[in-house]
Formats: structure tokens, C-alpha cells, sequence
């Protein structure tokens, strides 16, 4: 397999060319965070995830990052360049004149937090107050791109302020049955108010001049208005989930897998009106297979959907979780080679093989993959 050798070169326009440069979380010093209202809808209320935020088991940081270096070593003998974040001090709490919280929470998972898009690294607002410096664990290595790619564009969306004001504080307390969620959910009552554009990088599905946004807990009308504006020449779609009572990052909803096939999480139903982009450019709405496990692991604030999940490595190679054997085999009568990734005892800080990674640099160009809009 070709590969970039030393030469930094940012440029990644979906989610499926062939990927020759990543960033690839590390666990070390990853902390429960202390609760806030966006972390509220990852914890169940009397979950050991509310009661003991803090420092992480030390063990569990040693496995986990045993599991990302394992993972790091089968990228690299793919021919992909990773690189690593550098942990801060994730303990020191985060102030700001409009808020403070107890402590951040790691430098894994990156790609909630930097897109890229063609020749461009956007930092995105981030929707939880404990992230709201996470984007210092990647400056070494942004700086460093700025430094060595002339073409790269390097832009931070303006950081917002997470005051009450953000928040429907009372959201939660609220709506904290499903029988009282679903309603609001289905009718995009979501957590967040629209004071300020807010949006977290994982809600984008990147698919060329078209790019998918969740409407949800992770991003609002606001931060989709900006992403629009900001991407003037790319079509901005924003989607919402109804079935899903907590919308937070769509890369375990709505995954595309290579031109003309999506995968889609049956328990998350794609509205018709949504699926009309898809069906006018003769894409197939592939419903994901049922995930190997009934629950998450220990300490985790991810669904069991973490199964779809998947980092694709080129149109017809992908990592899947090890022990999602049904995602696999599915994978593979699609025709994909699926090469399997323990990554289990990771995926409690903070999610899956795409959740772990952002591209930097994938082959390929700006391409138009849905010709035909709906009106
Ligand atoms: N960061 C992806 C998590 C989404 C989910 O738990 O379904």
C-alpha cells in the first residue's frame, strides 16, 4: 500500500477514500466527568457513571490504551501514518467567566472534537463544558501540519459559552422517561437552546459536497446555520433521529460506508423524507446488523450501537470491533475485507473505531455523490 512517508498533507472530503494519515486517541489521565447538563443525557441516573465522576481506575487506562496502540500497530501495517494527542492535565477543573467544572475529561475520543474537511482541520464548539480545552491536546500536532502542509487550512469555530443560557437546565429532571423524552425528541425539543452556534465534530457523516449533520444533543440549529455558512460551496443536510432519546454523535446512527451504501441503525429509523437523499441518487439504506452485546462495558457513556461504529479504511477495507462478529459478517457480505480490532476495553472513554480517530489526510477529491437535492 502507498503512503504518505513523511510528507503532512491535510485533505479527507468522506468518510471512505483510501486513508493514509490519522490522529488516533490515547486514554492516559481520561477522567469521569463531574456532572453538567450535556453529560447528563450519557449517564443513567443512579449509574456508577453519576455517582463516582473523577480519575478512571488506573487499570482500565492501562487496557485501554493497550487497545489503542494495538489498533495504532494494525493502521500502521496498512500503510496509514498515526499520530497521537498529548495529554493535559486532565484533573485541572475549567473555568471560564461563564462557568466552572470540576475537571476535563481526556484526549480520546478525537474525533468528537476536529473535522476535516478537504484541505481543512476545524476545532468544533463542543457541547460539554468539561471539553471545552480538549482541543489543547491536538495543538501539537495541528501546529505541526500548519508547519509542514502550506495548503492546510487550520480553523476553530468560536468557542461558545456554555453559560445556563446554552442549556435547558431543566431538561433532564423534565423529560426523564422514555414516555416523556420521545415526544420531545420526535418534535426537536433537544437539550440545547439556540443562544449560540454549538456543535460537536462526530455529528457530521462527510460524503463529499454533501455532509450530514445531526440536529440533536450535540448540535443545534445555530451550529448547523454556521457550518453552512462557513462550507458556503458544500451542501449542509441537517438530520434528526426521532426514535433515538439521546442524540449525541452520529457515527453509531448513520454510517456511510463507500458511493452508494450507508449504513443505517435500524432502531434509529431515518425519517422518509431523509431517506429521499439517498434513494434520488441510487443509494442502498443498509439497516446495521444487531450488536454482539446487550450492554455496554463498565464505565461507559456509549450505546450497544457502538457495534456500527466502524473506521473505513478504503472502499473496501474495514476495522470492526472484534467481538461484533454479526456487524462483521454482514460487513463482509457486502463485500468488504473486514479486519477485526479488539477494542472492547477502550470503548468506555469515549467510543468506537471511529470515535477513537480523525483523518488527516485521505486520497481523493471534492466529489458531487447526490446530483440529484430534494427540493
Ligand atoms: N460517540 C458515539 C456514541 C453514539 C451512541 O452511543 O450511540
Amino acid at each position: 500500500m502507498r503512503t504518505t512517508g513523511s510528507v503532512t498533507r491535510v485533505n479527507s472530503w468522506n468518510e471512505w477514500d483510501p486513508l493514509r494519515h490519522v490522529i488516533l486517541g490515547r486514554a492516559d489521565g481520561c477522567r469521569i466527568p463531574p456532572p453538567e447538563p450535556a453529560f447528563r443525557c450519557r449517564v443513567s441516573p443512579g449509574t456508577e457513571m453519576e455517582a463516582g465522576w473523577g480519575a478512571r481506575p488506573p487499570e482500565t487506562v492501562a487496557m485501554a490504551n493497550e487497545e489503542l496502540d494495538g489498533f495504532a500497530r494494525v493502521l500502521e501495517s496498512l500503510g496509514v501514518r498515526v499520530d497521537r494527542p498529548s495529554p493535559l492535565d486532565f484533573a485541572k477543573p475549567v473555568v471560564t467567566p461563564d462557568f466552572e467544572t470540576g475537571s476535563m475529561m481526556g484526549c480520546m475520543p478525537p474525533r468528537d472534537v476536529l473535522v476535516t474537511v478537504g484541505n481543512e482541520i476545524l476545532e468544533a464548539t463542543m457541547s460539554y463544558r468539561c471539553r471545552w480545552f480538549e482541543y489543547l491536546a491536538y495543538r501539537p500536532l495541528l501546529e505541526q501540519y500548519f508547519r509542514e502542509d502550506p495548503r492546510m487550512r487550520w480553523e476553530a469555530a468560536p468557542k461558545p459559552r456554555l453559560s445556563d443560557r446554552s442549556f435547558k437546565v431543566d431538561y433532564f429532571s423534565k423529560y426523564a422517561t422514555l414516555k416523556d423524552r420521545l415526544p420531545r425528541v420526535e418534535a426537536k425539543d433537544f437539550l440545547t437552546t439556540e443562544v449560540e452556534p454549538l456543535f460537536d465534530a462526530a455529528e457530521l457523516a462527510r460524503m463529499g459536497k454533501d455532509i450530514v449533520v445531526q440536529h440533536g444533543f450535540g448540535a443545534n440549529l445555530a451550529g448547523i446555520d454556521w457550518l453552512r455558512r462557513h462550507f458556503p460551496e458544500l451542501r449542509i443536510h441537517a438530520m434528526n433521529f426521532p426514535a433515538d432519546p439521546h442524540p449525541m454523535h452520529i457515527d453509531c446512527t448513520l454510517v456511510p460506508l463507500r458511493p452508494g451504501l450507508v449504513l443505517a441503525n435500524p432502531a434509529r429509523p431515518m425519517l422518509p423524507e431523509q431517506r429521499l437523499l439517498f434513494e434520488k441518487n441510487g443509494w442502498q439504506i443498509v439497516e446495521a446488523a444487531r450488536p454482539a452485546h446487550k450492554s455496554p462495558p463498565p464505565l461507559s457513556y456509549s450505546s450497544v450501537w457502538l457495534s456500527m461504529n466502524v473506521l473505513v479504511v478504503d472502499p473496501k477495507t474495514v476495522c470492526v470491533e472484534a467481538s461484533e462478529t454479526h456487524q462483521a459478517e454482514q460487513l463482509d457480505r457486502l463485500g468488504f475485507e473486514v479486519i477485526p480490532v479488539p477494542f472492547r476495553k477502550a470503548c468506555p472513554f469515549g467510543g468506537g473505531l471511529h470515535c477513537a480517530t480523525v483523518d488527516v489526510y485521505r486520497e481523493g477529491a471534492l466529489e458531487d455523490y447526490f446530483p440529484n437535492q430534494v427540493a
